[in-house]
């Protein structure tokens, strides 16, 4: 099975190459990993084991919203999320190669992928090659996976965006609560990038409740910053938003196997919060909801890979 062929456990250290030998040591936790060759940039997956959770939020939940109806959903197969959202070089290799235009660089806009900046503060702000790409529409993120399918799918394998039912089931890794890490939004120091106190001094007329304490950045951060959650994965809350497959649509009544979302609908799903992101939009159940040709500078992806459909 093609799988178990690229299977690298840190258990089986005799076996594993030096490179994804160090980057599994760094994960901690014996996560199971599979690191792929993008275009010369090595990049981390991680095993998501199938298994079933409880999708969306309790009714005593703080901040919930009412789109989030908790049912019980069942993950039947394993896939693999990327560790960390898709970074400004690897979107470079890929538009390097393709000559791809993004839908703001077709807009003309003054911020791209390129020089992400905020147009409120008029400011580019520092996006290096290991910060998130950003500015990207859900279209512009499907024209990558496109090209890494072409290009770098291992055997029976897809790049896909997570649904979110795979994006909530791994931010929430084993765990229950309104955040990745517990209840408290404040124990969130050290383990996301959102609205704190250092975006706040950048945006002092913030009415929100932005976290109270400072992660030290205002903008992006080089992704894989913070800690990672209980599977090895880093930045599933906070940085920046990340695109999901689906069509955002009502849950369903009852308990689901593998849901993929509305059959029709106006707005793809987001997930997770980014760097301007309040307490609220970076809980584990928030749903957001975008047009597919939608840009901003605080939304990016990362990429799922899966075993193909015979
Ligand atoms: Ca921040
Ligand atoms: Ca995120």
């Amino acid at each position: 099975m093609g799988i178990m062929k690229l299977t690298r456990k840190t258990s089986g250290a005799f076996l594993v190459q030096l490179t994804a030998f160090f980057l599994a040591s760094a994960l901690g936790y014996g996560a199971d990993v599979k690191t792929l060759d993008v275009s010369g940039i090595e990049t981390v997956f991680v095993r998501v084991a199938p298994g079933e959770f409880m999708m969306g939020s309790e009714l005593s939940e703080r901040e919930r919203d009412a789109d989030e109806r908790r049912h019980k959903v069942r993950i039947t197969r394993e896939y693999w999320l990327a560790e960390v959202p898709v970074t400004v070089a690897a979107y470079r290799k890929f538009v390097d190669a393709t000559g791809y235009e993004t839908e703001e660089e077709r807009a003309s806009g003054k911020y791209t992928w390129r020089n992400a900046g905020s147009d409120g503060l008029d400011v580019s702000f520092n996006q290096t090659e290991t910060h998130p790409v950003v500015l990207v529409s859900w279209r512009d993120a499907q024209a990558y996976v496109k090209w890494l399918n072409e290009n770098y799918a291992p055997q029976g394998m897809t790049f896909k965006l997570p649904t979110e039912a795979q994006w909530e089931y791994a931010c929430r890794a084993g765990g229950d609560t309104t955040y990745w890490w517990g209840d408290d939004p404040e124990d969130g120091k050290g383990k996301l990038n959102a609205a704190d106190s250092s975006a706040k001094e950048k945006y002092p007329r913030w009415e929100w409740t932005t976290f109270a304490f400072d992660d030290g950045v205002a903008f992006t951060a080089p992704v894989g910053s913070f800690t990672a959650n209980a599977w090895g994965l880093k930045d599933m809350s906070g940085n920046v938003w990340e695109w999901c497959e689906d069509i955002k649509g009502p849950y369903p009544t009852e308990e689901v196997d593998d849901p993929t979302g509305a059959s029709e609908g106006t707005y793809r799903v987001v997930r997770g919060g980014g760097w301007d992101s309040r307490t609220k939009y970076c809980r584990s159940a928030h749903r957001g909801g975008c047009l597919p040709d939608f840009r901003y500078n605080g939304l990016g992806f990362r990429v799922a890979l899966v075993e193909r459909d015979e």
